[in-house]
């Protein structure tokens, strides 16, 4: 029986991977933070109690910032390959701490491949890097592939850039099998809710049912390519099963703006939104509702407003990726388009704003932040 161990196994895509490798008869090795609520969410539905036999799902506490605790993790798990997802991610965020990022980022893969070095386990041992598309930043060319420069524009990104590198280093310096998967946005209803994607399906939802109001957003110019995380994961744990390990770009090759993203989002709720405005002052406005699932919206309404607070020091504008060679050579293609996607997750966050709705209308409480 193969064993890994993920880093980030409480986020989106740790919470993925983890069913696709349990499903593959892996023992699956994770490592959550010390959190003063419950942070495994995602991953109760596969959670195992240490009190039963031969378990193959098993968390450890641990964090990418100290490396006593990875490295006697990884001493313990002796994992025959390691998915390092975690991270501060961001981007946002990243400018508020850059210096934190930066450690658990950047340090924290550095960490990682030194521990796997260090235990000796560098011919046993495979490496998966989570890169980003935010390597890209202030893109050189378009679409951006494997071999296009790179221009982070954030703390994040930069953190990730030397994540990249060092990732490629010890495959070239020691002969490790290690490798980076440059992954451009990907989604999911289990997409953390202060990502553009979730804020709006949840946001609109939420509108939907009555529960709030108003969504307030920053650049909604932004042009991303978005694929579906389970499609994403796939290609994580193809990654590491080849001869040798390289560098691949993945993503759907087809990019819209965080605009289109509302719209669709709207229509999925019954509602037609027409933008009125220009720059900070743009709006959203109902043109008209059909269907049952937005009673609290009506025509003329305004759902979305601009607050420059969600605007960033540096903005990464466009983003379209080539994964050209990650087809090629590995058959890979995202099965999941950006449409499809946005409906999945906009019926995913009506269900629970329905759900929530209810609690409210029969006289429960209930806690909606919108922040993020
Ligand atoms: P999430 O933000 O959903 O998950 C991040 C995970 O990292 C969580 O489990 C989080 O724990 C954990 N984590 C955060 N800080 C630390 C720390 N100091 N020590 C240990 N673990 C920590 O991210 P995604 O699942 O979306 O992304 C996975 C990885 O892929 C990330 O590295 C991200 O930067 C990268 N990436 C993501 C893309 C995307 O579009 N989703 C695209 C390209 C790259 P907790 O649950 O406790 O917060
Ligand atoms: P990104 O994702 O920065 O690409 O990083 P995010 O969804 O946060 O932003 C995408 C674009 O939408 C614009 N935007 C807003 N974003 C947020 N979060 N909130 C808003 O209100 C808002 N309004 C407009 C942003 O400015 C941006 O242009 C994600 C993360 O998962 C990274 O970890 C990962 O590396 C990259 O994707 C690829």
């Amino acid at each position: 029986m193969k064993k890994a161990l993920i880093t980030g196994i409480t986020g989106q895509d740790g919470s993925y991977l983890a069913e696709l490798l349990l499903e593959k008869g892996y023992e699956v090795h994770g490592i959550k933070r010390r959190s003063s609520l419950f942070n495994t969410q995602r991953v109760d539905h596969i959670y195992q109690s240490p009190h039963v036999e031969h378990r193959n799902f098993i968390l450890h506490y641990g964090d990418l910032s100290d490396s006593s605790n990875l490295t006697r993790i990884i001493q313990q798990v002796q994992p025959d390959e390691v998915y390092n997802l975690g991270a501060q991610s961001h981007v946002a965020v990243s400018f508020e701490s850059p210096e934190y990022t930066a450690d658990v980022d950047a340090m924290g893969t550095l960490r990682l491949l030194e521990a796997i070095r260090l235990l000796g386990l560098e011919k046993k041992t495979r490496f998966y890097q989570a890169s980003t598309s935010e390597l890209y930043g202030l893109v050189q060319e378009t679409p951006q592939r494997e071999t296009t420069p790179f221009y982070p524009r954030s703390p994040y990104a930069v953190a990730k850039l030397y994540a990249y590198w060092i990732t490629v280093n010890y495959r070239e310096a020691y002969g490790m099998y290690t490798c980076n998967g440059i992954l451009f946005n990907h989604e999911s209803p289990r997409r953390g809710e202060t990502f553009v994607t979730r804020k709006i399906t949840r946001g609109l939802a939420n509108i939907a049912q009555g529960l709030d109001k108003c969504l307030y957003m920053g650049n909604i110019d932004a042009l991303r390519d978005w694929g579906h995380a389970k499609d994403y994961v796939y290609m994580q744990w193809l990654m590491l099963q080849q001869e040798q390990p390289e560098d691949f770009v993945i993503a759907t090759g087809l990019q819209y703006s965080v605009r289109q993203f509302i719209q669709w989002t709207a229509e999925e709720l019954g509602i037609q939104l027409r933008f009125a405005g220009e720059g900070v002052d743009e709006v959203a406005i109902v043109e008209s509702v059909s269907g049952e699932d937005a009673p609290a919206v009506k025509t003329g309404d305004i759902l979305l407003r601009i607050d420059p607070k969600y605007f960033r020091p540096a903005e990464v504008e466009t983003l379209l990726g080539d994964a050209s060679k990650a087809h090629a050579k590995l058959g890979w293609k995202a099965q999941i388009d950006t449409r499809t996607l946005c409906k999945e997750m906009a019926h995913h966050d009506l269900k629970e704003a329905k759900r929530q709705a209810f609690l409210k209308q029969n006289g429960f409480d209930c806690a909606m932040s919108t922040e993020g």
